[in-house]
């Protein structure tokens, strides 16, 4: 029986290289984060997610890895992975790695071999093509980060595929001796200790047969119908399953792009061991129509209501899932869903209570237990990230914004914004580093940053750690039966979740101004177990929600 322990837990994600500089080059790096081991065992987190550790030339950040057992030089030494892994593991917590199995990187010896001839042993374990009949690419697709999604490779006079930069070409999963690869690869780290994996866009490891064209619509539908779900994925994520992480007592965190609700079963339900849970994007991408730097929606709270229904519903009994309102490839949680401004305290507050009483594993965020918030990058010369980086310079060729109002979209949209460093205190940096950061840090440290939020019992800091340890105690929150009250509301969220016979109900106020939600029960008597106000606004049986008021009653 496989042990479920990861359900009740909160994950931490820690991006490295913006956590914490402890030799201060400018680069967060893992004596940073041991550094800080008390600070996270603090917030009541029981999981780490450590973002690529592994050696990189960093086209993107160590998700195009050179070398998969070896610590990225900048990040430390295995000595300091080894002591790292003792010092979660002393605190009673368990890390996670990032596996970035889809690609590798460009300058990964498989690659370099690959490339130097046809019959290299290690040409298989990539996609190349031939050109199209006209000598362009073998078809129409687009990569993640920009232009066409195949590369051309003169020496060979073929293409291969890379649907991420150029310099992180996708593996050929068909090929059994890439799978052994990988598996190998995991193996090595799960007999060091590591707990299991994050694994990135693992949904896109099957490409379908024939690489077709893709049909003309939005780029989420494309990832959905063409790169992701492909044939043989099933048939590897469970032959991982029985050859690897089932060996161990480990578990499995899929990024679920191009997941939609329909096919979530299919890689997270228990019966099916293949993975243990997966974070989707629908509320990530909820304001996103179609890619990044396209048409934005506005946030519409009925239907991320919808979202959370949905998805609730489609792994119900069956599967799991982990909810995330923001990670390292977003902007920030509270200035895309609440107001970062005049309510920044009470709407990072209501927003986490909302996320830690959904059904399923909390994952957050560096950063977003003490309300860090985008950050204004003033030039393009500023911007560090490669899909934003990607964006401006086809938009200098094709035109489509002006050059300010492309800054103006990577300032609103880009990744960057979840990338700036850990603003631990009123220094400079913000404490995390006494050199220039790789990127550059943002200005309000002085304000938001931990040593204060450490010292103020009202803080959001301190509003996460009372939150955390309060789910822990009641199993409510993660794996009560939900009720929806006001479904169609635009302004209020309110929900009633049951366990055996313990009940408590969830109010959240979305907007700026008071908000009246007609209690069935006399509102006064209910025992308050979360509240982001100092006090209750009750009348009779209605209960008035401040601006951003988020509460967890207790109706036993
Ligand atoms: O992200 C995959 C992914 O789908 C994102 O690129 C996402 O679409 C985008 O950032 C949102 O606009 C994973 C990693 O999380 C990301 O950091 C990597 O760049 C990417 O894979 C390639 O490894
Ligand atoms: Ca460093």
């Amino acid at each position: 029986m496989k042990l479920t322990w990861f359900k009740k837990g909160t994950i931490y994600q820690i991006y490295p290289r913006s956590f914490n500089d402890s030799n201060n080059d400018g680069v967060g790096d893992l004596r940073g984060v041991i550094e800080k081991l008390d600070y996270i065992q603090s917030l009541n987190v029981d999981i780490i997610w450590l973002s690529p550790i592994f050696s990189s030339p960093n086209d993107d950040n160590g998700y195009d890895i050179s070398d998969y057992r070896e610590i990225m030089p900048e990040f430390g030494t295995m000595e300091d992975f080894d002591e790292l892994l003792k010092g979660i593991h002393d605190r009673g917590m368990r890390l996670i790695l990032d596996l970035v199995a889809n690609h590798c990187s460009d300058e990964h010896m498989w690659f370099e071999e690959a490339k130097k001839s046809k019959d290299s042993p290690y040409r298989d374990y990539f996609h190349w093509h031939k050109p199209a009949d006209d000598g362009g690419p073998p078809n129409n697709w687009k990569s993640f980060f920009g232009g066409s999604a195949w590369e051309w490779d003169e020496a060979s006079g073929e293409y291969y595929l890379h649907l991420f930069t150029k310099k992180q070409p996708d593996l050929n999963w068909e090929n059994p001796k890439v799978r052994e690869e990988i598996y190998d690869a995991m193996r090595f780290w799960l007999d060091k200790g590591v707990d299991g994996f994050r694994m990135d866009v693992i949904p896109l490891i099957s490409k379908p047969k024939g690489y077709p064209d893709a049909p003309e619509v939005g780029f989420r539908k494309i990832i959905e119908e063409v790169y992701a779900n492909g044939p043989t994925v099933h048939k590897y994520l469970n032959e991982m399953n029985e050859k690897v992480i089932s060996k161990y007592d480990a578990f499995s965190l899929a990024e679920g792009v191009g997941i939609n609700e329909t096919k979530a079963g299919l890689y997270v339900n228990t019966d099916r061991k293949e993975l243990d849970m997966l974070y989707h994007f629908d509320i990530l991408e909820c304001t996103i129509v179609n890619g990044k730097f396209e048409e934005v929606s506005p946030f519409d709270l009925v239907q991320m209501k919808r979202i959370f229904k949905k998805w609730r519903e489609a792994v119900h009994n069956t599967g799991w899932i982990a909810n995330a309102m923001g990670n390292h490839d977003f902007a920030r949680m509270v200035s895309r869903f609440g107001n970062d401004k005049e309510y920044h305290s009470e709407s990072a507050k209501m927003l986490i209570t909302m996320l830690a009483t959904q059904n399923g594993t909390l994952n957050i965020y560096q950063g977003d237990e003490i309300g860090m918030t985008n950050i204004t990058l003033e030039t393009i010369e500023e911007v560090k990230d490669v899909q934003s980086l990607n964006f401006y310079e086809e938009n200098l060729i094709n035109s489509k914004f002006s050059e300010e109002m492309a800054l103006e979209m990577i300032n609103k949209e880009g990744r960057d914004n979840a990338r700036t460093p850990v603003q631990w205190n009123d220094e400079i940096n913000g404490g995390f580093s006494i050199v220039d950061p790789w990127l550059k840090s943002n200005p309000n440290s002085e304000i938001i940053n931990v040593k204060h939020q450490d010292n103020d019992p009202n803080s959001i800091l301190n509003f996460y750690r009372s939150l955390l340890k309060t789910r822990k105690e009641h199993d409510v929150f993660v794996f009560g039966e939900f009720e929806e009250i006001e479904f169609n509301s635009p302004n209020l969220y309110i929900y009633k979740k049951t366990l055996e016979n313990r009940s408590i109900i969830v109010a959240l106020n979305f907007t700026e101004s008071d908000q009246v939600f007609k209690a069935s029960g006399v509102a006064n008597e209910y025992k308050v177990l979360i509240n982001n106000y100092a006090d209750l606004n009750t009348k009779e049986n209605e209960l008035i929600l401040r601006p951003y008021q988020g509460l967890v009653l207790d109706i036993d």
